[in-house]
């Protein structure tokens, strides 16, 4: 056995001596914040993660020009000529979406997979003999893209000899249990509350908990959507357009899907005293229509205006549903996959270089004093690694300075969910050198999961962000800054 030397044992004392000093002090422990108020479950805070997936709308609305087929169509005009969904899969992928939603059956009733509850499906429209279903080609090139599957069920249903009928509510979740078991994991149940035919003396009374329970049963990690989650929220319009507060928590006690919904500012501002935590998530058409049609090939949504939806969307605390209808060939339309690319190429010129990269940060206010909840945690990649503050502390500051004074246009914050959502208002200022002053720059109320400040491009080495109002000491997990190219 080798001596050690002298000075060998010296540093091994200096070592423990060091230890034993540091796990007094270096090392003590600081509670992390108490969470606020309703929380997102596991599968949430997975979904909302998300961020950006793709709505698929098609079936025989697409070769018939409608927008709500009556239920009376011909199966078989339901032909696409060149089906192939690994193209839909690839393009949402390339597009930087994480997960396709599908009208397995919309309020005509067509499904499209061969179900045995009904016999206006698939089998009947002599597409690939009868034996096509193009919930199992999806799911299937879903896998493939490591994207996630989700599927749109209508309980609306215009061609079942059941609707209007109590039989019904059973029909509907053995359809739905059809889908949930047969095509693998499914990340979001998608429900529209749509009842239309009440009007014309049809009335369905639908059994909500039915559906959920078999959705829960069979899927349990699925996300629901509907007006009233409970996974995940109408936003309350068709137009993009998260509000400009937006509470992940909404108040459903009393309120069910479709006609009984929420009213439309709950849905599109959640409540800041909801019961439960149910996101909003934000669906929107790239054409006019849900359905692909020849008419408006020319009308896919320009890159401006799909730029300003990211921004009304997930920059607003909403998940962002792109619908892309496929056309009659079953394939996705080259000028939409096209805009597609255009839009990922004008969300990656912004968000590739982030400003506060070397950023020096300091705040008013750290938790314990400990590092594990120093400001610098805003800058970090770990999604659980944040800032916090003590508590009863429900205003802050955070001042950054830039390497050097430089232009952007851009501002991003995150307030780590896990722990629930608190910031109720904030500002950002940028240090006017010519004026030696404080300029507000932007500002708003809600942040959420993300909030995305766009404004005025402006040159500045010193700028602050100021948490004006809270619910509970404010916690961030990230922050950025950057300088979006103009759009031509
Ligand atoms: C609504 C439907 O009525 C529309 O056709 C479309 O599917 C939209 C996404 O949901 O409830």
């Amino acid at each position: 056995m080798k001596n050690d030397s002298l000075p060998l044992v010296f540093l091994r004392a200096l070592a423990i001596v060091l230890f034993l000093g540091c796990s007094g002090s270096c090392s003590r422990h600081v509670a992390p914040p108490e969470p606020y108020g309703p929380l997102p479950s596991e599968d949430q805070l997975k979904w909302q993660q998300m961020e950006y997936t793709m709505f698929v709308h098609f079936g025989p609305n697409t070769f018939t020009d409608k927008e709500w087929g009556d239920g009376q169509e011909d199966p078989g005009v339901f032909n696409p000529s060149a089906m192939d969904c690994r193209q839909w899969a690839s393009t949402a992928r390339a597009a930087g979406m994480k997960g396709i939603i599908l009208t397995a059956k919309h309020h005509d009733g067509f499904c499209l997979w061969p179900s045995q509850y009904g016999g206006h499906t698939v089998r009947e429209s002599g597409w690939r003999d009868g034996r096509g279903d193009v919930l199992r080609e999806l799911s299937e090139a879903c896998r493939a893209y490591d994207l996630g599957f989700g599927v749109y069920l209508s309980p609306w249903d215009r061609n079942h000899s059941t609707y209007g009928t109590p039989a019904y509510n059973q029909v509907f979740a053995n359809t739905l249990t059809e889908v949930l078991t047969n095509y693998g994991p499914i990340f979001e149940q998608w429900f529209d509350g749509a009842n239309g035919d009440e009007a014309q003396g049809k009335k369905q009374v639908y059994d909500w908990d039915l559906f959920h329970q078999t959705v829960s049963m069979h899927q349990p990690h699925a996300v629901i959507f509907s007006d009233v989650g409970p996974g995940c929220r109408w936003v309350g319009n068709e137009r993009g357009l998260a509000g400009e507060t937006n509470w992940s928590r909404l108040n459903v006690r009393g309120f069910e899907p479709g006609w009984g919904a929420p009213p439309a500012d709950s849905l599109n501002s959640g409540n800041i005293d909801g019961e439960a935590w149910i996101p909003a998530e934000t669906d929107v058409s790239i054409r006019p229509g849900w359905f692909y049609s020849p008419h408006t090939d020319d009308r896919v949504k320009s890159v401006s205006e799909l730029v300003d939806i990211y921004h009304t969307s997930i920059g607003r605390n909403s998940n962002l549903l792109l619908n892309v209808p496929p056309n009659r060939e079953g394939r996705i339309h080259p000028g939409d996959s096209v805009r597609l690319m255009e839009f990922r190429r004008a969300l990656d010129a912004c968000f590739a270089h982030d400003l506060l990269a070397k950023a020096k940060l300091r705040t008013t206010d750290t938790r314990g004093g400990a590092r594990k909840y120093a400001v610098g945690q805003v800058l970090n990649e770990d999604y659980h690694r944040y800032w916090a503050t003590n508590d009863g502390v429900h205003t802050a500051s955070i001042e950054i300075t830039l390497a050097e004074t430089t232009a952007f246009n851009t501002f991003l914050v995150q307030e780590y969910i896990p722990l629930g959502q608190r910031i109720s208002q904030f500002n950002l200022e940028g240090w006017d050198e010519s004026t030696a002053q404080w300029q507000v720059l932007g500002q708003g109320s809600t942040i959420g999961y993300k909030r995305i400040l766009r404004f005025p491009r402006v040159k500045a080495q010193k700028l602050r962000l100021n948490i004006l109002g809270a619910l509970a000491p404010p916690v961030l997990n990230r922050m950025g800054l950057y300088n979006a190219p103009d759009l031509q």
